[in-house]
């Protein structure tokens, strides 16, 4: 598990981001969690993500380093005071953010949460206009929120898509799906917003470089993003050729969920799972 998750701990997080910055790299931490019914564990997720923001802003990590939060994780799927509960804990972990001199991101979960999550999303802008949102190309709905969300200053993260959807709602089929990020590319390019390019596909990172050079964008005014652990040469690559290359950090106990996600994406990654506990033991 070490390869993907940066330990249990706030010490090995800051470790692994202190490494990365030092490799010219800029990191986003996620605080390990999702999916919460109970009230006290979204309270103890923010506060973890205020201690980490503290700790960023104290050993001056919090000019490269950034944090991803998922709403589930902050109150979203509480019985009746969803909403409510995951936009004030937003709140707090972006004036968290804001005092240290940071940016949040609100990471993109299954489709049910779409229109709430961009609805938080839109509140939260108004107060915290730095807030990235995130938007994943299998859905069919993403071209047109790519084009609502292209706007000056607008942080927006490009992703596939990582959970199971049906297909009233979600491309199937591999090739429709890189179609639809190569659209939603061409959109953030041309518009005025900052793209986030989160994939480690090399032909969708190559066809990014190419529309970012189209649309006369300057290496800075928009990213690339990749998981911690994956493609490390083309990660390095990209940092030498001048472009910023961010990688997304999860900390903490709860890796499950996301590491399943990992391997449900590349059964190969189980070969690195299984060499990961050969060299514990
Ligand atoms: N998938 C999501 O569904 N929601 C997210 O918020 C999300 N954030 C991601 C952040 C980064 C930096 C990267 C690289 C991926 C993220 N993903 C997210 C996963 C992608 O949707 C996708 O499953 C994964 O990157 C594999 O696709 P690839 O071939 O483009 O790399």
């Amino acid at each position: 598990v070490d390869r993907f998750v940066a330990g249990d701990v706030l010490d090995d997080a800051v470790r692994v981001t202190r490494e990365l910055v030092g490799t010219g790299r800029k990191v986003t931490l996620d605080h390990l969690g999702e999916d919460t019914t109970d009230r006290a564990q979204a309270d103890a997720t923010v506060d973890a993500y205020d201690t980490l923001l503290d700790t960023l802003g104290e050993t001056g990590l919090a000019r490269d380093a950034e944090v991803s939060v998922k709403l589930s994780a902050v109150g979203q799927f509480l019985p009746g005071i969803g909403e409510r509960t995951a936009l004030e804990n937003a709140r707090r972990i972006c004036t968290a953010a804001a005092r240290v001199g940071t940016t949040v991101t609100l990471d993109m979960e299954d489709h049910t949460t779409t229109d709430s999550t961009l609805g938080i999303l839109r509140e939260l802008r108004v107060d915290f206009p730095w807030v990235g949102a995130v938007l994943q190309a299998y859905l069919r709905r993403t071209e047109q929120d790519c084009r609502d969300l292209a706007y000056e200053g607008s942080r927006v993260r490009l992703c596939k898509g990582a959970y199971q959807e049906p297909e009233s709602v979600a491309f199937q089929d591999k090739g429709d799906v890189d179609r639809s990020y190569v659209r939603c590319l061409r959109i953030l390019m041309e518009g005025k917003g900052y793209p986030m390019v989160a994939s480690h596909d090399p032909r969708l990172i190559a066809i990014a470089r190419h529309l970012a050079d189209r649309a006369g964008r300057a290496p800075g005014s928009f990213e690339f993003q990749m998981l911690y652990g994956i493609r490390p040469e083309e990660q390095t690559r990209i940092v030498e050729q001048g472009d910023l290359m961010r990688i997304y950090l999860p900390y903490g106990a709860e890796w499950y969920g996301y590491f399943m996600r990992r391997l449900a994406e590349r059964p190969a990654n189980l070969t690195f799972f299984l060499r990961a506990m050969a060299t514990k033991s």
